[in-house]
């Protein structure tokens, strides 16, 4: 297991409004990432209200951490957001992605993409998909915001055995981001 997470504001702004975390547990791992709306500090305080309500509710499903998260961001300006929770003995994950955000697995260097649910993260959203994978070793989900290209990760940005999955998801920002936009990458190696 490797996991990191990259971000970068916006040019001339001095926070990012795109924010995630992870959390390791015995049975469990969960994976965030948010885009707060626009930029700066008050979406900076969107996206860090939605990693919050997360962080506060690790026992929780898919479905109910996003009915957390829009309940604590309904004071703020809403978010993109992305929520992985992966079980860690059997592989299975469950995966839902709310807003403009971008969701792919690596598996055996042939990529697939996760369907996002139309809506705002503190503004409301209708049906959401949860999504089930069942992930094996060498596996890898690559998470990102729309601060960057809407394109397939090449396969050599995370391949490297020597670099931590926080350098990859560097890369992989570094070369596609679009620099419109903040940014955030977060690369998940299931091992
Ligand atoms: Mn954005």
């Amino acid at each position: 297991m490797n996991v990191g997470i990259a971000t970068r504001p916006l040019a001339g702004q001095t926070v990012c409004g795109d924010d995630g975390a992870y959390w390791v547990g015995d049975e469990r791992i969960v994976l965030t990432l948010a885009d707060g709306l626009g930029h700066g500090p008050e979406a900076a305080r969107a996206s860090r209200a939605a990693v919050e309500a997360i962080g506060s509710g690790l026992h929780l499903g898919c479905a109910e951490l996003f009915t957390r998260c829009d309940a604590a961001l309904r004071s703020t300006r809403g978010a993109a957001q992305v929520v992985a929770i992966i079980e860690r003995a059997s592989g299975r994950g469950t995966i839902a992605s709310v807003g403009n955000m971008r969701v792919q697995l690596l598996h055996d260097h042939s990529h697939s993409w996760f369907a996002s649910t139309r809506g705002i993260v503190g503004a409301g959203y209708q049906n959401l998909d949860v999504q089930t994978v069942v992930l094996v070793s060498g596996d890898i989900l690559i998470v990102y915001s729309d601060g960057l290209d809407e394109q397939s990760v090449p396969y050599g940005f995370c391949s490297s055995p020597d670099v931590p999955a926080a350098g990859q998801a560097r890369m992989i920002l570094d070369s596609m981001a679009h620099g419109r936009d903040d940014a955030s990458v977060l690369v998940y190696h299931h091992g």
